[in-house]
C-alpha cells in the first residue's frame, strides 16, 4: 500500500456537493482505503472570469499502481460530468494526484509530485491539514512550500 494525497476541485454545479460525491467515490475505489479528508476551502479562480472554486485534499492508502489510480480518478471525473473539451474552462470536478508515496513519476500522462502544487494555497493549506510535516519525493518539505505561499484569500468553510 502507498500513501497518496489527492487534490479535489470544482467550480460548477454546487461545488461542495461535487466534492462530497467525489469523496464518496474515492471511498469505493478498489484496493484503496480513504482515511482522511481536509476541510473545504473556497477561493477565486486563478483564471479571471470564472466562478470561485471549492477545493479539498484527501489522503488514501492504495494498492493501485499510479496509472491505474489516474484512470480511476478520471473515471470519477467523467462520471460526475467533467467536460474535458475546454482546457482551462470551468469544471465540475478536478482530481489531481499530488504525491504518491515517495515516488517520482515523470510520464506523459502523470507527473508526481504534481507540477502545480507549489505556490497554490488551495492545494497546500488543505494538504497541510491532512499531512502535516509531509516530505515530498524530491526533497522539498510541505512546511517550506507553505512558508513561501501566501494564503491568497483562501476561505475555509465550516464543518
Ligand atoms: C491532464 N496529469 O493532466 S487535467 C490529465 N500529471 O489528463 C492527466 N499528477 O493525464 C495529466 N494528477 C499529469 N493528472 O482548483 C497529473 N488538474 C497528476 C492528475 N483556481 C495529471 N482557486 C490534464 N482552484 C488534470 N483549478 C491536471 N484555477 C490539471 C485537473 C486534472 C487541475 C484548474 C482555484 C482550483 C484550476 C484553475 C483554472 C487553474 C483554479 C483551480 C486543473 N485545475
Amino acid at each position: 500500500m502507498e500513501r497518496v494525497y489527492i487534490g479535489l476541485g470544482s467550480n460548477l454545479a454546487d461545488p461542495a456537493e461535487q466534492l462530497r460525491g467525489a469523496i464518496k467515490s474515492l471511498g469505493q475505489l478498489p484496493q484503496t482505503h480513504l482515511w482522511e479528508v481536509s476541510s473545504f476551502y473556497v477561493s477565486d479562480s486563478l483564471l479571471p472570469g470564472q466562478p470561485r472554486y471549492t477545493n479539498a485534499v484527501a489522503g488514501v492508502d492504495t494498492g493501485l499502481e499510479p496509472l491505474a489510480l489516474l484512470d480511476a480518478l478520471q473515471a470519477i471525473e467523467t462520471g460526475q460530468g467533467r467536460e474535458r473539451h475546454e482546457r482551462w474552462g470551468p469544471r465540475t470536478l478536478d482530481l489531481d494526484i499530488l504525491t504518491f508515496g515517495d515516488r517520482l513519476i515523470d510520464e506523459p500522462r502523470l507527473k508526481v509530485p504534481h507540477y502545480h502544487m507549489q505556490a497554490r494555497a488551495f492545494v497546500l493549506y488543505p494538504l497541510g491539514e491532512v499531512a502535516p510535516g509531509l516530505m515530498l519525493a524530491d526533497g522539498r518539505t510541505l512546511d517550506q512550500l507553505l512558508a513561501e505561499c501566501a494564503f491568497q484569500g483562501l476561505e475555509r468553510l465550516p464543518g
